[in-house]
């Protein structure tokens, strides 16, 4: 008897341009994993809305970002490809998810310091401040993120979520909240998930702030090699990439960030370890000749692709895609509801 196929969750939000680190860290492995697990992948416009967006931006994010996972190879006949607002039960449970979330919990998530220092930081002591200033532009949707994340999760019965190496608390958070529902609901609520960060690429690092990651919504472009961009923006970026003064090539995080990303870009592109490449050079001009070429010989076919598909095709896939996902998603939010005790609307 053949066992049954595990199943696969993960999301990307629809803002920005995407960029090697999400292709690196996560996309390619979707690709991968679609032959082989049952898949379902979704663009987070909802999450997109936690950060200020002007109205049509999440419309053309969504529809570029669907164009862009088509054209990584994201197979709609082989995965569930839709977009996260279509189904209306991830709002549902998203609910249901911050109320079994402690706002503790929430505080310690480095990701929420992060953005919210950069749109100012959030202060604690001032009361004006709760309706102007810091407070009153970092909205509560960005404080409560993971919860709707968990519920993104939770609601395909996921066994497994690939995601790069930032993502990694917001996935613990979601296996404590899986345990906690089945604790406090019954065992069998939720499926408790594990996370799959990639050996290689996992955490890609901005060029230009090597002790940055490289993001769709911070850092300086010079610093980002988006999947778009063409042979002589990619050349130029990584020529530009800072390393540092001692000339030496090695792989060291802590003492040669930007050399050691060079390193690990080049060796996620070409499937090496990324140590047994340091051996290879020794000079910088050489090492970053070669992670030009080899992100280029990544990327380029994917700008191909990209280019040929239709506005039709990526409606229509989204399409599709809803009804799929809706189709896996009804049944187990009636669960939850029925495990936590809400009164069904048919008698
Ligand atoms: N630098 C990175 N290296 C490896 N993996 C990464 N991911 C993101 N950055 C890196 C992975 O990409 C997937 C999608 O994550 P996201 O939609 O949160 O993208 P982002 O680039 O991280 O976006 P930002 O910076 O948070 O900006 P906004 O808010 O504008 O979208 C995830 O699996 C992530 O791990």
């Amino acid at each position: 008897m053949s066992e049954q196929r595990q199943r696969v969750f993960s999301g990307i939000q629809p803002s920005g341009s995407t960029h090697l680190g999400n292709y690196l860290g996560a996309l390619r492995n979707w690709e991968r994993l679609q032959h082989n697990m049952d898949s379902v992948y979704c663009i987070v416009d909802l999450h997109a809305l936690t950060l200020p967006k002007a109205p049509g931006e999440v419309v053309e994010g969504t529809m570029n970002m669907t164009r862009m996972l088509m054209a990584i190879g994201i197979d709609p006949a082989l995965s569930i490809l839709f977009t996260q607002s279509h189904v209306h039960q991830h709002a549902e449970l998203g609910w249901l998810m911050q109320c079994v979330t402690g706002y503790g919990e929430l505080r310690r998530m480095t990701q929420f310091k992060d953005k919210s220092d950069r749109l100012g930081g959030v202060s604690e002591s001032d009361a004006d401040e709760a309706t102007s200033g810091n407070n009153a532009s970092i909205s509560a949707g960005l404080f409560t993120y993971p919860a709707l994340q968990a519920a993104d999760i939770l609601l395909y019965d996921t066994d497994v979520v690939p995601v790069g190496d930032d993502q990694r608390q917001h996935i613990e958070l979601t296996r404590d909240l899986a345990n906690r529902m089945n604790s406090r609901y019954g065992e069998g609520t939720v499926v408790v998930p594990d996370h799959q960060i990639p050996a290689a690429g996992a955490r890609v690092m901005n060029l230009q702030y090597p002790e940055q990651k490289m993001s769709k919504s911070v850092g300086s472009d010079a610093g980002t090699i988006n999947v778009l961009d063409d042979p002589k923006a990619i050349e130029k970026k990584v020529r530009r990439a800072v390393t540092d003064n001692d000339g030496e090539v090695r792989f060291d995080v802590q003492e040669k960030p930007g050399v050691s990303n060079l390193l690990s870009i080049l060796a996620a592109c070409t499937g090496d370890d990324p140590e047994k490449l340091a051996e290879k050079y020794t000079q910088y001009g050489p090492l970053k000749a070669d992670t030009a070429a080899a992100v280029i010989a990544e990327l380029t076919p994917i700008q191909e692709r990209y280019r040929a598909i239709s506005d039709s095709d990526v409606a229509a896939t989204l399409a599709v895609g809803a009804e799929k996902a809706t189709a896996v998603a009804a049944p187990v939010m009636q669960r939850i509801r029925t495990a936590i005790g809400l009164v069904s609307p048919t008698p």
